[in-house]
């Protein structure tokens, strides 16, 4: 038995204090790209991305309306493992094949449904149209148009039907999916389109472009494109059926993998490195974990780990360190790991960037696991709040919430994320499931965040992650002052509203 002199920390439990501000600090010179995988010290990362945020590998989380989202504004997701290999790898297969500026329809009705159940849909999509297919669904046969503009439920009986009031795809203009990004915002302009359809030889659906989009192209400069210029999207992938899944994940197209689990010291991950490496070499970029240690750190970058990443039991819906009583506070971890991968660095002249996973509940949390050392961040719970998220959106007592569950609760009962053993069955529960409050559009909310990362670093004297984590002073906060800045205390001492 050995017992480590430190104590558990959580990213809660630090602050960061401020360095001298020059006037080279500002928000347009903060450069908050980041590494991927694992590099020789002084040459670039082959896969970089310019906003280091990653979703994570969750059912409820990365879907791919999520990952093209994701890539528009920087960042990278990593569509989940569980589920069969083919749907895996045709959701990979989306993402790449998707066009920039060209989206997945997501808002789809039968014609046969009624403007009720049509304006349910509109209200909890929040959206003004709907495309009509012969069986709803984003890819059934285009058969036309419905928008707010075309009804009113005054005049028009919530029992009519969509195909009475929609307009029928024969008076619509549509484009074949040929046509490039430019040639479609000139049918926009030229026919005064909100929406154009792309339709496919044989009528059915295959994306829409939006006039609205057009603007929001235009805000990204910072997509994360390979060099064919198709998003970049990454997948999870485990130590059971490695064989079969990587190989179908790599003619996908998936840019980058990692193996998912909650638990990544173990000689099944070392063993699926190696496959890896033995059958692609450096073709196939592969990241591993979760670890929460320097030991386990340098056991899977020896097996040949592209990146390693860091966190037991700190996820929002994770429950294994109450179950199993396995963890690490989540600070804690990444100081070990981080100082691991820079005397790896030094010893051996590879880089392999670390990422800092789970129970990141606030902006300000992403800003201290960088100032740590963190070289990308994954995030569950806060993309699950978004509009792009699969998860549904329901109402409790008049909120909003957006259902997210745990890869290990019963709902999710990802089996390869919490082997223990031959076990093929979820014994017990590592995750829990419930609501997290919605919180509108990925993209205003990631831009927020960057806002947010780069005001921080100004304040701390960097323009660059690195020298962020190179010249961070953090200081530990007692319980106290944590309660202190907690909007609970600060919340009980305010007059009350005037009305009450
Ligand atoms: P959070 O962002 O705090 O919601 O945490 C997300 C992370 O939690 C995931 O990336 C994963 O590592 C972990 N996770 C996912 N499911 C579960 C569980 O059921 N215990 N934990």
């Amino acid at each position: 038995m050995r017992i480590l002199e430190e104590v558990s920390r959580t990213l809660n439990e630090y602050l960061l204090v401020p360095n001298l501000t020059t006037a080279d600090c500002t928000p347009a010179a903060v450069d908050l790209s980041a590494p991927l995988v694992r590099h020789r010290v002084g040459d670039p990362s082959a896969i970089r991305i310019a906003v280091p945020l990653t979703s994570a590998i969750m059912g409820a989380v990365s879907s791919p309306r999520l990952a093209i989202a994701l890539a528009q504004c920087g960042g990278l997701s990593f569509i989940h493992q569980n589920q069969p290999i083919e749907s895996q790898a045709a959701m990979v297969a989306a993402v790449k094949r998707h066009k920039a500026g060209f989206r997945f329809s997501d808002t789809n009705i039968k014609p046969s449904a009624t403007l009720g159940e049509l304006t349910t849909l509109l209200d909890a999509a929040e959206r003004d149209f709907a495309v009509v297919t012969d069986d709803g669904s984003a890819h059934g046969t285009f058969l036309g148009l419905i928008s707010t503009r075309d009804f009113h439920p005054q005049r028009h009986g919530t029992g009519d039907s969509v195909e009475s009031r929609m307009r029928r795809a024969a008076g619509l203009v549509t484009a074949p999916p040929t046509v490039s990004l430019s040639e479609a915002n000139t049918l926009i302009w030229d026919h005064r389109l909100d929406v154009l359809p792309v339709v496919a030889g044989d009528g059915r659906l295959e994306s829409i472009v939006l006039r609205r989009d057009y603007e929001l192209h235009k805000r990204f400069h910072n997509e994360s494109i390979d060099a064919e210029k198709r998003f970049r999207v990454g997948a999870g992938v485990n130590t059971r059926d490695y064989s079969q899944r990587i190989p179908a994940l790599v003619e996908a197209g998936a840019d980058l993998l990692c193996l998912d689990s909650s638990d990544g010291y173990s000689v099944w991950q070392h063993d699926t490195l190696r496959y890896v490496r033995e059958t692609y070499g450096d073709r196939v970029r592969v990241g591993a974990g979760n670890v929460v240690d320097g030991r386990a750190f340098r056991y899977l970058a020896d097996a040949g780990a592209d990146f390693v990443k860091v966190g037991i039991g700190g996820g929002s819906i994770c429950i294994t360190r109450d179950q199993k009583g396995i963890g690490r506070g989540q600070a804690s971890a990444l100081i070990d790991v981080v100082a691991e991968r820079d005397a790896y660095a030094q010893r051996t002249g590879e880089y392999v960037p670390v990422c800092c996973d789970g129970g990141l509940l606030s902006d300000y949390h992403m800003a201290i696991a960088f100032a740590l050392g963190a070289d990308f961040v994954m995030l569950g719970r806060y993309f699950a709040r978004f509009d792009e998220s699969p998860s549904p959106l329901v109402r409790v007592g008049g909120q909003l919430f957006k259902e997210y569950w745990g890869e290990g609760s019963n709902r999710a009962r990802n089996v390869s994320r919490y082997e223990h053993g031959d076990s093929q069955q979820l014994v017990f529960e590592e995750g829990v499931d419930g609501y997290v409050p919605y919180a509108g559009s990925l993209y205003d909310n990631v831009a927020t965040t960057i806002a947010k990362l780069k005001a921080t670093m100004i304040s701390c004297g960097s323009t660059a992650l690195r020298a962020f984590h190179d010249n961070a002073v953090l200081v530990p906060v007692s319980h106290q002052s944590y309660l202190q800045n907690t909007a609970e205390v600060r919340l009980r001492d305010r007059p009350s509203d005037p009305g009450q």
